[in-house]
């Protein structure tokens, strides 16, 4: 594995400067958010600076490139083009830069939808997303201080947000999103 400066390089042609920005943020967010919760501060860094690699490749490219590492989209995932930059990313690290580390291969391909049964550096990485310095939606404080209260309190608040946030504009919901929230929810909001 290179070091975050080498994969900084490698991400810098693929974005724009504000994506870029957003990278190098969430490579940040997800070290400190490592060092706090006991991941390796390491994997988490990289796969934050990674995780957005293929988000600005052009639609009609990532379906091309989707196709050449045979990965078949769902209904639901063919009808959410911003899911398909997770699913890529990826593949594109496991096939082109030689990562070769399973948890850091599936904390970019879930970094958008989340699911069930995540690892520590899962959802280290999908909360880092969320509460990167360079955010700003209405709600980032709320998800910041449940971030610094536990990780499956920022796991419920993110969720919850996605999921609110996607049926309120009748977007599909993705099934690994909706069995995420099922687990979170059973185990830590019933009483
Ligand atoms: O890549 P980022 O912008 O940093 O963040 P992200 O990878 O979490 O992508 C967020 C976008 O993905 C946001 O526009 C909502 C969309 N999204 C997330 N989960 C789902 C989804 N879209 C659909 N249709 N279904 C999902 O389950
Ligand atoms: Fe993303
Ligand atoms: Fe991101």
């Amino acid at each position: 594995m290179k070091t975050v400066e080498e994969y900084k390089k490698i991400i810098r042609p693929f974005l724009g400067d504000k994506r870029y920005e957003h990278s190098v943020c969430v490579c940040k967010s997800a070290g400190a958010l490592a060092k706090k919760y006991g991941a390796d501060v390491h994997k988490a860094e990289i796969a934050g600076i990674l995780h957005d690699i293929m988000k600005d490749v052009p639609p009609e490219e990532q379906l091309k490139m989707m196709t050449r590492y045979d990965i078949v989209l769902s209904d639901v995932e063919r009808s959410a083009q911003k899911l398909w930059h997770a699913m890529l990313g990826a593949a594109y690290l496991e096939n082109e830069l030689q990562i070769t580390d399973r948890d850091i291969l599936n904390a970019v391909r879930y970094h958008t939808t989340a699911r069930e049964n995540m690892t520590l550096l899962e959802k280290v990485l999908f909360i880092a997303d969320f509460i990167s310095d360079d955010r700003d939606y209405p709600g980032v404080e709320k998800m910041r201080r449940a971030a610094q209260i536990s990780l499956e309190e920022a796991m419920v608040e993110g969720i919850t947000f996605n999921i609110l946030d996607l049926a309120g504009c009748y977007r599909p919901i993705h099934p690994d999103t909706i069995s995420a929230y099922n687990q979170i929810i059973l185990k830590y909001k019933q009483n």
